[in-house]
């Protein structure tokens, strides 16, 4: 008999819950989803990871891997069709990690400018702070060809592709008003796809006891 299919604590607005989902369900693997919600987080989720954080992957040997990075590489290194991971590894790493420190930051604020400091933030900063990001992936976009390396999207795109989308849906108007073409275009490319579609699923909340839908 097979090992049972890893579980994943996966919460469907959350950007990190999105790209593992995405690199899960590009690999083909089977995978129990457990939709929960963040204010009420499941004991079981919290016994595998104390943290608290979505997203979580639980292997069937109990293994248990609770950074959403580290699930598309756990996901990718054993089937990927279509090549995400065959970009330069310190480059992708980079663009990574100014997604998702100053972009994340940015997109946080100008978002929710209540939450942050007593009396609020300045939100229109932060949006600029974020479009200025934007501007320079435009044009490494155009450069490339439509994403970030070359033509077909990479770990990289598939990783920051959700925040970028958190940004736009801020204020809509002031997307299609002040982000870069290329950028509009990368990002429509993302959300349009047949399997953000799938895994943006609406799922009912997992108790214990309930079914698990397999990722689509
Ligand atoms: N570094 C983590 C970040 C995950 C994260 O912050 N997820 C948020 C939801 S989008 C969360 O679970 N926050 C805990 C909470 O709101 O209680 C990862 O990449 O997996």
């Amino acid at each position: 008999m097979s090992a049972p299919a890893p579980i994943l604590y996966s919460f469907r607005r959350c950007p990190y819950a999105m790209r593992a989902r995405m690199a899960l369900s590009a690999s083909g693997l089977k995978v129990r989803v457990r939709e929960i919600v963040l204010r009420d987080k499941p004991a079981e989720m919290l016994d595998a990871s104390p943290k608290g954080t979505v997203p979580v992957l639980v292997l069937a040997d109990g293994r248990v891997i609770d950074e959403s990075l580290d699930i598309m590489h756990w996901a990718l290194a054993q089937n990927d069709p279509e090549d995400w991971l065959g970009a330069d590894a310190e480059d992708t790493a980079r663009l990574i990690a100014q997604n998702d420190g100053p972009f994340k930051r940015a997109v946080d604020r100008y978002k929710y400018p209540g939450r942050y400091a007593a009396g609020g933030v300045d939100a229109g900063a932060h949006r600029a702070a974020g479009l200025e990001i934007l501007d320079r992936l435009a044009a490494r976009i155009a450069e490339q060809g439509g994403q970030f390396f070359g033509p077909a999207p990479t770990l990289a795109d598939i990783a920051i592709f959700p925040f970028v989308r958190q940004f736009a849906a801020t204020d809509p108007d002031v997307w299609s008003r002040d982000a870069p073409a290329p950028m509009q275009a990368w990002l429509t490319g993302h959300t349009a796809s047949a399997r953000f579609a799938a895994i943006m699923a609406k799922l009912p909340r997992w108790q214990a006891g309930a079914p698990e839908p397999l990722l689509a």
